[in-house]
């Protein structure tokens, strides 16, 4: 029963020694199913240590001879048919209530339910990840959505990369992120607010600093921020520059371009000449990933315009 009792949603989060609370339904269906395995792995292990201690004291030498022997047993046929039904009917149990869950969580809400639905294309890099929106938005690792409303994530990394793999916990299982293949899966946020994940795959130096979050928004909210955002981009007034910089660049440079485990990029002329900067971006150096081989040119120009005013001045060297 530990197992059991630790599983409830009053410990989640617990420093993660619990899941976090779900907060989709594919999220809550594992966490149904973590419950239930929880309950019989938990009395089978109270079971097994218990008389396991019990016999260690039960049966201990004490001052009988070494060579004594113990009483003769020919089986117990009672005993022997109770251990062999009783796991069958837990494997039953457990195996019955995970083809029982499984559907609500694998399946992905048709198009046309009720409320609709956002398709999302998600790609995997080193060591941030691109969400690309129906009408052509482009968001770095923080993935805005709808509150109520399915969302359908298409999961895939780049040809020239790695595998990575897309886990925010409180949203759902992870998927694999694997170049070439794509892997959909969904979820439908709960409530408003911030829902953090992190690449569950090593996947090179940075993986660690390969976090994602999924912000999810009312509907009307996120609809007119949609729309707004699909605007600015065209336009080249949004903050895609910005938010590309901070998830595809200051993880090896820095925030401010101060240097990290990627040399300092503050104050370098570089930074000022477009054409170089896209040769380093889409071709990489050295122990630089061609991070933006592929990226749409919209994204690209945000980044060098962005570059282009120069990170000096918010650097602290
Ligand atoms: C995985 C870590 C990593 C990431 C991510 C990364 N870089 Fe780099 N970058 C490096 C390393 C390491 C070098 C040095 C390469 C060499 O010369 O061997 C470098 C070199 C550079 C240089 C050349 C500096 C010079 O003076 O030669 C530029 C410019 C640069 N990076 C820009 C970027 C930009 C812009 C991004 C984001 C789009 C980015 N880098 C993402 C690690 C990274
Ligand atoms: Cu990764």
């Amino acid at each position: 029963m530990i197992g059991g009792a630790l599983s409830g949603t009053a410990l989640a989060g617990n420093g993660g020694f619990a899941p976090v609370d779900a907060a989709s339904p594919n999220a809550e269906r594992i966490a149904d199913t973590y419950a239930w395995v929880s309950i019989f792995t938990g009395f089978i292990f109270v079971l097994v240590q218990g008389s396991l201690i019990w016999f260690i004291v039960r049966y201990r030498r004490r001052r009988r001879a070494r060579t004594e022997d113990g009483a003769q047993i020919h089986g117990n046929t009672n005993l022997e048919i109770a251990w062999t039904i009783l796991p069958a009917v837990i494997l039953f149990a457990i195996g019955g209530f995970v083809f029982y869950k499984l559907p609500g969580i694998q399946d992905i809400p048709s198009a046309n339910a009720s409320g609709g639905r956002v398709d999302v294309q998600v790609k995997g890099y080193r060591y941030y990840w691109n969400f690309t929106y129906p009408n052509g938005v482009i968001a770095v690792d923080n993935l805005r959505a709808p509150v109520g409303q399915n969302v359908r994530l298409e999961i895939t990394a780049a040809p020239f990369e790695v595998i990575h793999s897309w886990w925010i916990p409180a949203l759902g299982g992870k998927l694999d992120a694997i170049p070439g293949v794509t892997h959909d899966t969904w979820f439908r946020a709960q409530g408003p607010g911030v829902y953090r994940g992190q690449c569950a795959e090593f996947c090179g130096i940075q993986h660690a600093a390969m976090t994602a979050q999924v912000e999810a928004l009312p509907r009307e909210a996120f609809e007119s921020w949609l729309a707004e955002e699909a605007r600015a981009q065209e336009a080249g007034t949004s903050k895609l520059g910005e938010e590309t910089y901070a998830g595809a660049c200051a993880k090896c440079h820095g925030l401010a371009g101060e240097g990290d485990i990627g040399p300092r990029l503050a104050g370098n002329s570089l930074l000022e000449d477009a054409n170089a900067l896209e040769n380093v971006v889409r071709n990489g150096r050295g122990l630089m990933p061609p991070v933006g081989k592929d990226w749409q040119e919209r994204q690209l120009k945000a980044l060098t315009d962005y570059l282009e005013q120069g990170l000096a001045s918010g650097s602290q060297g």
